[in-house]
């Protein structure tokens, strides 16, 4: 039996939390077109006759600019504590020396994959030199390309991983697939929607905590708050006459009942908490 820790490291973008996806063929993480959606380590547990692996999906690497930003840092730094081998993501489109800089920084103590995803974006002379680029570097062990989004051989890549697992028993239990709970991507869904409707900073000032989850006969009923950090965004939130909030909540709604399979009754409130991503007592709250 191999079994083992697999965290996935890369600049924000590069694609993690599709693959972490594409992997556990469930959609556990939220995924965005802007930067920094990603805020928690998110473990994603793919189980097998002969093996477990425990993905770690984890925030981009970035300078941390506020204390939340330090969280979300220290998420990437417990990752790299556990692992028993990284997952070094590239944008293949990305400045390659950059990306060999950040894995460089992160002296690590086990074997690394680096992984070029969005290969559909080049040419196969581009994905030629960026593997050669990589494969000589001290931490590089294996070079893998791939397309999280157009779909990744699943068994093949795999297979590789598990070449480079030490042997042991498995750590959870065959049916789990994950260790977050169910609140948890409840909030993270309606994180993802304020990331698809708002523009610029907002969803960066924003985060999302269920405050109940009961479920009923017919339905689940859902409260949740959305804390901004200024008035003014809350009035952004809410738009119009609550047209704004109201579309939030409609598109969320859908989302979480697709994802819990039944009926559900969501209800937002928008709370204005000065400063929660600089301030240690908020961030607790709130789950950072
Ligand atoms: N063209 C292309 N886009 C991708 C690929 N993988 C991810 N993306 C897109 O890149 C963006 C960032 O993805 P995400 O998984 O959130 O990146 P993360 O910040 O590293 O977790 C999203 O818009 C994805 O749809 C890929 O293989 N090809
Ligand atoms: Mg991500």
């Amino acid at each position: 039996m191999k079994a083992g820790f697999v965290s996935i490291f890369g600049k924000p973008n590069a694609g993690k939390s599709t693959l972490l996806n594409a992997l556990i063929g469930e959609k556990l993480a939220i995924v965005s077109k802007k930067v920094q959606t990603t805020r928690h380590r998110i473990k994603g547990i793919l189980t097998g006759k002969d093996h477990q692996i425990v993905f770690s999906d984890t925030p981009g690497i970035i300078r941390p600019k506020y204390k939340l930003h330090e969280k979300m840092m220290q998420e990437v730094k417990n990752a790299l504590e556990d692992a028993d081998l990284a997952l070094l993501l590239v944008d293949i489109k990305d400045d390659w020396n950059e990306c060999d800089k950040i894995f460089e920084a992160l002296h690590l103590k086990v074997p690394a994959v680096v992984v070029l995803n969005k290969i559909d974006l080049v040419d196969k002379v581009k994905q030629k030199e960026a593997e050669i680029f990589f494969s000589g570097k001290k931490y590089c062990r294996k070079v893998i390309s791939i397309s999280a989004l157009s779909g990744v051989n699943r068994k093949k890549f795999i297979r590789e991983l598990i070449d480079l697992m030490p042997e042991g028993e498995p750590f959870y239990h065959g049916d789990e697939i994950t260790d977050r709970s169910t609140r948890f991507f409840i909030a993270e869904m309606i994180r993802e929607k304020i990331y698809d409707l708002f523009e610029e900073e907002l969803p960066y000032q924003t985060t999302v905590m269920i405050t109940e989850f009961k479920e009923k006969k017919e339905l689940i009923k859902i409260l949740a708050d959305i804390i901004v950090q200024r008035e003014t965004q809350k009035g952004i939130l809410l738009g119009a006459g609550g047209s704004k909030i109201k579309k939030l909540g409609t598109e969320s709604r859908k989302e979480i009942e697709k994802f819990l399979g039944k009926k559900i009754f969501l209800e937002l409130f928008v709370k204005v908490k000065e400063k929660w991503r600089d301030n240690e007592l908020y961030l607790k709250e709130y789950g950072y």
